[in-house]
C-alpha cells in the first residue's frame, strides 16, 4: 500500500517532470510509461534512470485508469493561477473533486503523479493541499511550506538568480545563505515603503496563504467550505490584519490607512513587486501610482465585470445591513442578528458559496482583488497576467491590500455598529476582579516591550527546479521582539473555584495627531494578543502567561516548517500537535515595531466568565494553539462570544474612553514599545 507521506514529495520541484528525483533521501517515483508526457514517453528508459545508482528509495506507482482531466488541464501550465478568478475556481474545484474521490491513497498517488506534469503547477499544489487537508485517510500530513515550494512568490528575483548560481556552482556543504536585501521594492521616497517589513514578511504572507487554504470559499464538496463560523472568521482575521497594520503605521509616523471607498478614484499608491513567477516565467506586473480601476473584459479569463456591478453589490449589502436582513435565493428573509449576522455577512461579502444569495449580493471582496490586480491590463490587450493582489500568497505585499480590506472592514463595522452595545452586566464577572496587570521582558523594565531586527535562514531548495540538489538558504530580515510575560492578579471573591477566559488586547494610546484616542476609534485598533482559560481559586490569584504561548501565533519553526529537522518523534503527542497546519500569525510579528523613543500603547486584559464562553469539545491531538485567527481544525471556534469580544461592538452610551469601559474584571495599563535599530542573527 502506498505510504501517504510520499504524496508530499509531489510538492517538490513543482515544474520539473515527476520522474526526477525528490526529497532529501534521493527518491524517485516509478512512473508507468503511459503516465509520461509526450516528450518523455519515447525516451522513458533514459529519463527514468537518469539518477542512476544514487537512488535510495523507489516508490511504485500503480497504473490505473485515469479520470477525465480535461477541465483541470484547460488552464495552461505556464499561466498564472488565481483563486479570485471564477474560471480558475471551477477548474480547481474539479481537480479537488478528483483527488477527494479517489478510493485509496494508492489511487490518489497514481492520479496525482499523472496529473502533476499535465496541470498547472500552482493549481496542482493548491488542489492536492486541499485534498490532503480534507481526506480522512491523509490526516496528520505536514504540508511543506508554500514559500519553500514557490520561493518566487516570496522573494526578490535577483536573490533567486543568486541562489541558482550558488546551487549550481557550490557543493551543498559549502553553500552560503543568500541575503534578501531589506529594502528592495522601493526607496524612502515612498513613505509607504516604511512598512516593507510587514507587507513583505514571509511569515505574514504564509499565514494569509495558509488561512485561505484552510478556509476556501468554494469547493463542490460543501463541507470543505462550510466550517464553523468561517464567514465571521474571514471578517475577524482580516480586521485584525488591518488593526495590526495601523499599529505598524503609527510605528512609522504614518496615519491610519484610508479605505479605498470610491472605486472610481485613482489608487494613489503604486507597487512594483520585483518578483518573477517561476511558473509563468514572467515578471509580476507592477501598478503605477494613480492607476484607476476599469471595467474588466478579459475573454480568456472569462471575466466580464463592470465597476457598476461592484457598486450595485455594495449598495445591496448596505441596504441589507440597514434593513437588518438579507434575502436568500428563494426571497426569504434571513435576519442579520447578533448571533449569526456577522457570519452571514462574512460569507456574503467575501463571497463564499455559503453566501445566502450570490446573484443579489454578488462577489464584492473577491472582485475587488481581481479589479485591482488587472488594473494595468483590464482587457488583456497586452496579454499581461494579474498583479500581486490577484493571489493570496502575494496580496499582502501591496499597500492597496490594506486600503481594500479597510473598506471591506468598514462595511462589516456598519453592521456591528447597529448591534446593541454590551451592557455592564454582560461584561462583568460578578465576584471576580483584576487587581493589577503587568507585562515585562526577562529582567526588563515593567511595561516596556522591545523590538529589533533579526536575520533568519530558510531553506528554499524544494522550489528550485532544474538544479543540483541540496539545501540552499535565503537569509531574510524580519521584525522580532524580546519575549515577555504577563502577570495578572485576580481576586475571586465567590468562595469557590471559578474559571475565567483571559482576553488580552493592545492598542495605540494616542491617535496620529498625538491626541488620546476615543473609545470608538480605539476599539477598531485593538490587536488581540492572547486568549486562554485560567482556573481561579478562591481569594487572590496570580496568573503568569508567556508571550510565546499566544493563541494568535505559531512559533517561527512552524511558520517555516522545516520538515526534516525539528520534527518531534513519530507518533508522539507533540507530533500530532506539529501536524495540524501552518495557519497562525507568525510569532515574530506578535508585537508592532514601535518607535525608537517608544510608542505609547495601552494593554487591556479582561477575565470573562468561562461558563458563558466555553465550547465543550475535545481538542486532543489537534493543533489548536493559534485558534484566535485560525479556528481549530474540524472543531468549533473555541469561544462562544463574538470574535473580537468585547471590542467588536460600539461601547455602551456614556463610554467615550477606554477607562470608562472597564468593569471590575477588566484592567488596563500603559505600555511602551521601543524599537532598537539593531540586527541579530537567529541561532538555528
Ligand atoms: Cu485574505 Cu482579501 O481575503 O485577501
Amino acid at each position: 500500500m502506498a505510504d501517504k507521506k510520499n504524496l508530499l514529495l509531489l510538492f517538490d520541484h513543482p515544474t520539473e517532470p515527476v520522474f526526477m528525483d525528490k526529497g532529501k533521501r534521493v527518491t524517485v517515483f516509478d512512473v508507468p510509461d503511459s503516465f509520461l508526457t509526450d516528450r518523455y514517453r519515447p525516451i522513458s528508459n533514459e529519463v527514468q534512470n537518469r539518477v542512476g545508482d544514487t537512488v535510495e528509495q523507489r516508490i511504485p506507482v500503480r497504473d490505473i485508469s485515469i479520470p477525465d482531466l480535461r477541465i483541470p488541464m484547460s488552464l495552461g501550465r505556464d499561466e498564472q493561477f488565481s483563486l479570485f478568478l471564477p474560471k480558475h475556481r471551477r477548474i480547481a474545484g474539479r481537480l479537488i473533486d478528483i483527488f477527494m474521490n479517489m478510493r485509496s491513497v494508492d489511487d490518489l498517488q497514481s492520479v496525482a503523479v499523472y496529473a502533476r506534469d499535465r496541470v498547472n503547477p500552482v493549481l496542482f499544489n493548491y488542489a492536492l493541499s486541499v485534498a490532503l487537508l480534507h481526506r480522512p485517510d491523509t490526516q496528520g500530513l505536514d504540508l511543506p511550506s508554500f514559500s519553500q515550494t514557490f520561493p518566487d512568490r516570496f522573494i526578490d528575483s535577483q536573490v533567486i538568480r543568486k541562489m541558482r548560481e550558488e546551487s549550481f556552482v557550490v557543493q551543498p556543504g559549502s553553500r552560503m545563505p543568500i541575503t534578501i536585501p531589506r529594502d528592495y521594492t522601493a526607496s524612502d521616497l515612498d513613505p509607504e515603503h516604511r512598512l516593507w517589513y510587514f507587507r513583505e514578511d514571509l511569515g505574514v504572507n504564509l499565514h494569509h496563504w495558509h488561512w485561505h487554504l484552510v478556509y476556501p470559499f468554494e469547493a463542490s464538496d460543501r463541507s470543505i467550505v462550510n466550517k464553523d463560523r468561517r464567514g465571521e472568521l474571514f471578517y475577524y482575521m482580516h480586521q485584525q490584519v488591518i488593526a495590526r497594520y495601523n499599529a505598524e503605521r503609527f510605528s512609522n509616523n504614518l496615519a491610519r490607512v484610508l479605505p479605498f471607498n470610491n472605486l472610481r478614484d485613482p489608487i494613489a499608491e503604486g507597487y512594483f513587486p520585483k518578483m518573477d513567477s517561476l511558473v509563468a516565467s514572467r515578471a509580476w506586473p507592477p501598478r503605477f501610482e494613480g492607476t484607476k480601476l476599469s471595467d474588466l473584459n478579459r475573454e480568456a479569463d472569462q471575466l466580464n465585470v463592470e465597476i457598476g456591478d461592484l457598486e450595485r453589490w455594495r449598495d445591496r449589502i448596505y441596504e441589507a445591513i440597514h434593513q437588518g436582513f438579507v434575502l436568500d435565493e428563494q426571497g426569504n428573509r434571513v435576519a442579520l442578528d447578533e448571533a449569526t449576522g456577522i457570519d452571514t455577512l462574512g460569507n456574503m461579502i467575501e463571497s463564499s458559496i455559503l453566501s445566502p444569495n450570490r446573484v443579489l449580493y454578488g462577489d464584492l471582496h473577491n472582485n475587488g482583488h481581481t479589479f485591482i490586480s488587472y488594473a494595468h491590463d483590464p482587457t488583456s490587450k497586452h496579454l499581461e497576467s494579474f498583479g500581486v493582489m490577484g493571489d493570496v500568497s502575494t496580496a499582502m505585499r501591496d499597500p492597496v491590500f490594506y486600503k481594500w480590506h479597510s473598506y471591506i472592514d468598514r462595511i462589516f463595522q456598519e453592521h456591528k455598529s447597529r448591534l446593541p452595545a454590551y451592557t455592564d452586566t454582560q461584561l462583568n464577572y460578578t465576584g471576580v476582579s483584576i487587581t493589577g496587570i503587568q507585562v515585562a521582558t526577562n529582567g526588563g523594565q515593567p511595561n516596556m516591550l522591545t523590538t529589533f531586527w533579526q536575520q533568519s535562514d530558510v531553506d528554499m531548495s524544494r522550489g528550485f527546479d532544474f538544479l543540483p540538489r541540496g539545501n540552499v538558504f535565503a537569509r531574510f530580515s524580519h521584525l522580532q521582539h524580546l519575549p515577555f510575560t504577563y502577570t495578572i492578579n485576580v481576586n475571586n471573591d465567590s468562595g469557590v473555584q471559578r474559571f475565567g477566559y483571559v482576553r488580552i488586547f493592545m492598542a495605540p494610546k494616542n491617535d496620529e495627531r498625538g491626541q488620546p484616542m476615543l473609545m470608538r476609534d480605539q476599539r477598531g485598533m485593538m490587536i488581540e494578543l492572547d486568549k486562554f482559560v485560567a482556573a481561579l481559586n478562591p481569594g487572590p490569584n496570580t496568573i503568569r502567561r508567556r508571550s510565546t504561548e499566544s493563541s494568535v501565533t505559531i512559533p517561527f519553526e512552524r511558520t517555516f516548517r522545516n520538515l526534516d529537522a525539528n520534527r518531534p518523534t513519530a507518533g508522539s503527542p507533540e507530533e500530532l500537535e506539529f501536524n495540524f497546519c501552518g495557519c497562525g500569525w507568525p510569532n515574530h510579528m506578535l508585537v508592532p515595531k514601535g518607535l525608537p523613543e517608544g510608542l505609547p500603547m495601552v494593554l487591556f486584559i479582561m477575565v470573562s466568565n468561562y461558563e458563558n464562553d466555553r465550547i465543550d469539545q475535545q481538542l486532543v491531538g489537534r493543533c489548536s494553539d493559534a485558534a484566535s485567527y485560525c479556528g481549530v481544525r474540524d472543531r468549533l471556534y473555541p469561544d462562544r462570544q463574538s470574535m473580537g469580544y468585547p471590542f467588536d461592538r460600539l461601547p455602551r452610551t456614556g463610554v467615550d474612553r477606554l477607562v470608562n469601559f472597564l468593569t471590575p474584571n477588566m484592567s488596563i495599563v500603559d505600555v511602551n514599545i521601543r524599537h532598537e535599530n539593531r540586527t541579530v542573527q537567529r541561532q538555528n
